[in-house]
C-alpha cells in the first residue's frame, strides 16, 4: 500500500558525528545536555509509624535503584543468532552488560521511589513508568522529560500493582529492542520486611493472620474463589491497609517478546538504506518496505528465554510456522528480581522465593501469574486447567475504588484471551492432586493487522505431589 505523502511531519534526522553514524535509526532532534534534576524527595517510606517500630526512622536511600541505559549488546538466540539489544544495567546486577528484560523493580506502595539513572548517548533513552504518575518531567515520555545523561527519575506509587518501566524514547525501536522491565507495587508494608530482616525477600509483609510469619500478598477479591486461603476482604480505602489482598505461594514472571532480526541486523547501520527515495530525511522519503517500517517477527521469547523450535522439530529455522517450547524450571535469579535492595542471606538460596518462568509447584500452593505483552504483535494466552483473572493491565479486578465496574472472573481450561501489546494480565491458581504432573499453557504471537498466527510457545506447568 502507498500513501500519498501530503500529511508530511516537518522533522529532521540529525546527522551524527563520524563513527556514529546511524547510530539507531530516526533520531530527532537529539538533546545534548541532561536537565537538572528537579528537587529531590527524600527517598523515604510514608508510614513513619511503621518505620519508627523497626528503628528505621533514619533510613535514607531504601528505595532507589541506580541503572544505566545500555545500548548495542549481543546475545545469541538459539540458533545462534545474533540479536542487538538495548538493556538496564542496575548497580549490583551481576551481568555487567545489563539483562533481557530488565530487572524487575518492587516498591511498596507509597514509598517514594528514585531511579538513578544514566543514559551512554547517543541515542537518547528516557524512562517511562507505564501506569505510574510521575510529574511530567518524571514521566519518561521522550522530548517532554529526561533523555540523556544523568537524571534521577522519583515518584511514588498511589497503587498496588503489575506494570513495567519502558524506554520511551523512538518507542517502538527501543522498546522492541528490549529496554523495558516490570515495576511490581507491592503492598505498603512489604518495607517493613525487608528492611528489618534482611533473609525476609523483597516484597514479602507480615502476615495479618499468622502472627510472626511473612508471604507474599497480592492485592486482589477473591471472595468468590474461596479456594484461595488467606484472603482479607473489607473495606480497602484505608491507606496501607492490606484489606483485599491474598497470599500466594509461588509468584511466575511472563513476558512476552519478538523481535525481528532485519531490525537488528539494521540498526547499527540504517543509512544502508535509509532514505531509499527522497532527499530530505523524516520529511519526503519513503521507507523500503523490510526495513523499520515493517515488522516481521522471527524470534520469539517468554522473559527473555527462547522460545526453541528445534526441541520439537529438530529441523526448524528462524521464522514463522515453527511451534517453540521453553524449558521446564525456570527461575529468575533472585538478583534480577529486586532492582529495590537484593534478596540477601538465607532467602537469596531458597528458589521457592524466586521469581519462576516455567512453574513447578507442590500440590496444595497459590500460584500467581503475572503476564505481560511486550511484543510488537497480539498474543492469544490458554491455560490447560481453569484460572481466575484477578487483574487487568495492572491493577486489580473488583476493588474499591471501582469494584463496583468489573470483578475477577474464572477464565476456562482452553479458553483463550488475547491482548496487545503493553497489557498485563495476573491470574491466579491453585495446584490441586487433580494437576499433578506437566501441562502447557500455550502462548500464540498474532500478526497485528490480520490476525495470522505466527508462532505458538508452551511454557511447561508441573504440579507434584
Ligand atoms: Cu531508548
Amino acid at each position: 500500500m502507498a500513501f500519498p505523502g501530503v500529511f508530511t511531519i516537518p522533522r529532521r534526522t540529525v546527522e551524527q558525528p563520524a563513527g556514529e553514524a546511524g547510530l539507531w535509526a530516526k533520531m530527532f532532534d537529539p538533546p545534548n545536555v541532561s536537565p537538572m534534576t528537579p528537587e529531590l524527595l527524600v527517598p523515604d517510606n510514608p508510614v513513619p509509624e511503621v518505620m519508627a517500630a523497626a528503628g528505621l526512622a533514619q533510613l535514607r536511600k531504601a528505595n532507589t535503584v541506580v541503572t544505566d541505559l545500555m545500548h548495542g549488546d549481543k546475545i545469541p538466540a538459539w540458533d545462534g543468532k545474533e540479536i542487538i539489544y538495548f538493556l538496564f544495567r542496575q548497580k549490583g546486577n551481576d551481568l555487567a552488560k545489563g539483562t533481557f528484560p530488565g530487572p524487575t523493580i518492587r516498591i511498596p506502595r507509597g514509598a517514594i521511589f528514585h531511579a538513578e539513572t544514566q543514559g551512554h548517548g547517543p541515542p537518547p533513552h528516557t524512562i517511562h513508568w507505564h501506569g505510574q504518575e510521575p510529574t511530567p518531567m518524571n514521566d519518561g515520555v521522550g522530548h517532554c522529560s529526561m533523555e540523556i545523561g544523568r537524571y534521577t527519575y522519583q515518584f511514588q506509587p498511589n497503587a498496588m500493582g503489575f506494570y513495567f518501566y519502558h524506554c520511551h524514547r523512538n518507542t517502538v525501536q527501543h522498546f522492541e529492542f528490549g529496554l523495558y522491565g516490570a515495576l511490581l507495587i507491592d503492598p505498603p508494608t512489604a518495607y517493613f520486611a525487608s528492611q528489618t530482616n534482611p533473609a525476609i525477600p523483597i516484597g514479602q509483609v507480615p502476615s495479618p493472620t499468622t502472627p510472626g510469619a511473612f508471604e507474599f500478598r497480592v492485592q486482589a477479591n477473591t471472595t468468590a474463589f474461596p479456594q484461595f486461603p488467606g484472603f482479607l476482604g473489607g473495606d480497602i480505602t484505608t491507606k496501607d491497609s492490606l484489606n483485599m489482598t491474598v497470599p500466594y505461594d509461588v509468584e511466575a514472571l511472563w513476558v512476552f517478546d519478538d523481535r525481528d532480526s532485519v531490525w537488528s541486523d539494521f540498526a547499527p547501520d540504517p543509512r544502508a538504506f535509509f532514505p531509499r527515495r527522497g532527499n530530505n530525511p523524516g520529511v519526503n522519503d519513503r521507507w523500503a518496505p523490510g526495513f523499520f517500517n515493517d515488522f516481521n517477527a522471527d524470534y520469539w521469547f517468554v522473559t527473555g528465554v527462547d522460545s526453541d523450535p528445534s526441541v520439537i522439530d529438530p529441523g526448524a529455522v528462524a521464522g514463522p510456522g515453527f511451534m517453540g517450547r521453553i524449558p521446564p524450571d525456570l527461575l529468575i535469579p533472585s538478583g534480577l528480581n529486586s532492582g529495590v535492595g537484593r534478596v540477601i542471606g538465607e532467602a537469596a538460596d531458597r528458589p521457592e522465593l524466586q521469581t519462576q518462568i516455567s512453574i513447578n509447584a507442590p500440590v496444595g500452593k497459590t500460584v500467581l501469574v503475572r503476564a505481560l505483552n511486550a511484543a510488537y504483535d497480539n498474543v492469544r494466552v490458554t491455560f490447560p486447567f481453569d484460572v481466575v483473572v484477578i487483574s487487568w493491565d495492572g491493577r486489580a479486578l473488583g476493588v474499591p475504588p471501582f469494584g463496583n465496574y468489573n470483578r475477577p472472573f474464572v477464565l476456562p481450561g482452553g479458553v483463550s484471551i488475547t491482548y496487545s501489546v503493553a497489557r498485563r494480565m495476573e491470574v491466579l491458581f491453585r495446584t490441586t492432586a487433580l494437576l499433578i504432573g506437566t501441562q502447557f499453557a500455550t502462548v500464540e504471537f498474532i500478526r497485528n493487522h490480520d490476525g495470522a498466527l505466527l508462532h505458538t510457545t508452551l511454557i511447561p506447568i508441573t504440579v507434584t505431589a
